[in-house]
């Protein structure tokens, strides 16, 4: 965390925007007020929208949705930016500035897709510059177009965790490695999330007819997808890790983690 954030504020000086990713399914456990301490602009990349029930959520001016996999991403990311940009641009350009360019850094906690989104950035015809030995950076800078400069390694953030649903959320859209939780809690937790939130998508995911608890929704599950130990038990382990996979990546229906 301390080398994180030496990183940054070195980084920081140089920095015209700040490329927020977050993931789309829950925008406000990944946003972190602490870069707002730099005050420089951010753009918020609600990333992996691919994922996420676009519909229930209501963007702020700087966010915008975004994924990685699309295929068009590059252009549609740098126009954005670009967009984005402009109001500075003109401005400076104004001011007799020929070629205003700008540095960009990306930020955002683990596994949200800050490297996928670099590398969407990088292309395959960018130049590495060398940094210049003045900014100290442990990074190369790469240059995207004629004015936009991307540095190469992207600032990583901690999640701030005050409850157990944050800590289930923030597992269920991978920033937390579910090793490191009792998969049992974090599944169930989903499965009332989308009882609640996704009961016709999920009924119709898993063909049941009427609502079950969870510990019959897992026995249903086992059974209709024959995970059975050798003692023709339930295996409850490898239904309840079939579930988790089926949630993360998002099998069952695009979803919103923080729809009320
Ligand atoms: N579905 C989907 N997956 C994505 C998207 N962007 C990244 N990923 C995946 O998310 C995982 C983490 O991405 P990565 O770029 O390594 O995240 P980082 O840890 O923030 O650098 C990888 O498996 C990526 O393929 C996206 O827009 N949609
Ligand atoms: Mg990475």
């Amino acid at each position: 965390m301390k080398k994180t954030i030496e990183q940054l504020s070195i980084a920081m000086k140089k920095i015209d925007l700040i490329l927020h990713v977050v993931d789309a399914r829950s925008i406000n456990l990944c946003s972190d007020n602490w870069i707002l301490k730099f005050n420089k602009p951010i753009l918020k990349i609600c990333n992996k929208a691919d994922l996420c029930d676009q519909k229930t959520i209501k963007l702020k001016e700087n966010e915008v949705f975004f994924n990685c996999k699309n295929h068009n991403g590059r252009k549609k990311l740098i126009d954005t930016i670009n967009k984005f940009l402009n109001k500075k641009r003109n401005l400076l350009i104004k001011q007799g500035l020929k070629n205003p360019f700008f540095y960009l850094v990306v930020v955002g906690l683990p596994n949200v897709g800050k490297s996928s989104l670099i590398n969407l950035l990088k292309g395959t015809k960018s130049i590495i510059t060398k940094d210049q030995p003045a900014t100290t950076l442990k990074t190369n800078i790469v240059k995207i177009n004629n004015y936009l400069f991307l540095l190469d390694t992207p600032g990583v953030l901690f999640s701030k965790i005050n409850d157990c649903q944050t800590l289930y959320k923030l597992a269920l859209i991978n920033v937390i490695k579910h090793e490191l939780l009792p998969l049992n809690e974090v599944t169930e937790f989903a499965y009332n999330f989308y009882l609640k939130n996704y009961y016709q998508q999920l009924k119709k995911f898993y063909c049941f007819n009427k609502t079950l608890s969870f510990a019959s929704f897992i026995t249903f599950l086992a059974k209709k997808r024959k995970y059975f130990l050798v003692n023709n038990k339930i295996d409850h382990n490898r239904t309840i890790k079939a579930f988790y996979g089926d949630l993360i990546n998002g099998k069952i229906c695009l979803v919103n983690y923080e729809k009320k």
